[in-house]
């Protein structure tokens, strides 16, 4: 059975997987926590003995795992490539070097984000613009674990960078379709 390792549980459509959440703030970094999750950070996954410790990580393995089908994360070579590279994308150029620069400086009080790092924002904004201006979703035709990655950072960026709408529509009406999505609300509130 897979549960995230947080405190309050709560049961998804899928028999044999529960959820739960860390509900203040510092209970990541709690001994309890630690010995599990040693880097601190949400999510965690454990399933049986096995853990693991990073959200694309586990999405990608609930899917493999639990998934009715392969539509969210294909086993076709090319098609789980191109989902990969967004995942890979959204670690890297939008959490690790737009998002957390950003909510560091807000978490440690400064007032001021600098120009440049709102300006990465754009930047990100930008490039999925046009990754939706070739097809509906980030990563192709069909909506895949690279979606779900992307819509919780980006809907917590658009709080320090407007959307604004005849620069980002593709953008703007994908997340509108994504946060209407039952799927994504529940993301979103697990998030
Ligand atoms: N690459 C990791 C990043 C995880 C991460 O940094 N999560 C943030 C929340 S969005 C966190 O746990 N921050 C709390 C902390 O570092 O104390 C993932 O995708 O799971």
């Amino acid at each position: 059975m897979a549960s995230l390792h947080q405190q309050r549980n709560a049961t998804t459509r899928r028999p044999g997987v529960r959820c739960g959440f860390v509900q203040r703030i510092g209970e990541n970094r709690k001994p309890e926590y630690l010995a599990i999750n040693p880097h601190g950070t949400v999510p965690t996954l454990t399933d049986d003995d096995d853990v693991l410790t990073d959200s694309h990580a586990i999405i990608t393995y609930l899917v493999d795992k639990y998934g009715v089908d392969d539509s969210l994360y294909p086993k076709d070579l090319i098609q789980r490539a191109k989902v990969n590279q967004i995942l890979f994308y959204e670690a890297t150029m939008v959490f690790d070097r737009t998002f957390l620069p950003i909510s560091k400086a807000v978490f440690n009080n400064h007032n001021v984000i600098p120009v440049a790092k709102i300006d990465a924002v754009y930047s990100v904004y930008e490039r999925l613009e046009s990754f939706l201006q070739e097809h509906p979703f980030v990563a192709g035709e069909n909506l895949t674990v690279a979606d779900f990655s992307l819509i919780v950072t980006i809907s917590s960026l658009f709080t320090y960078a407007e959307l604004v709408e005849s620069k980002y529509p593709k953008l703007l009406i994908g997340l509108d379709v994504w946060s209407s999505c039952p799927i994504m609300l529940r993301v979103m509130m697990l998030a």
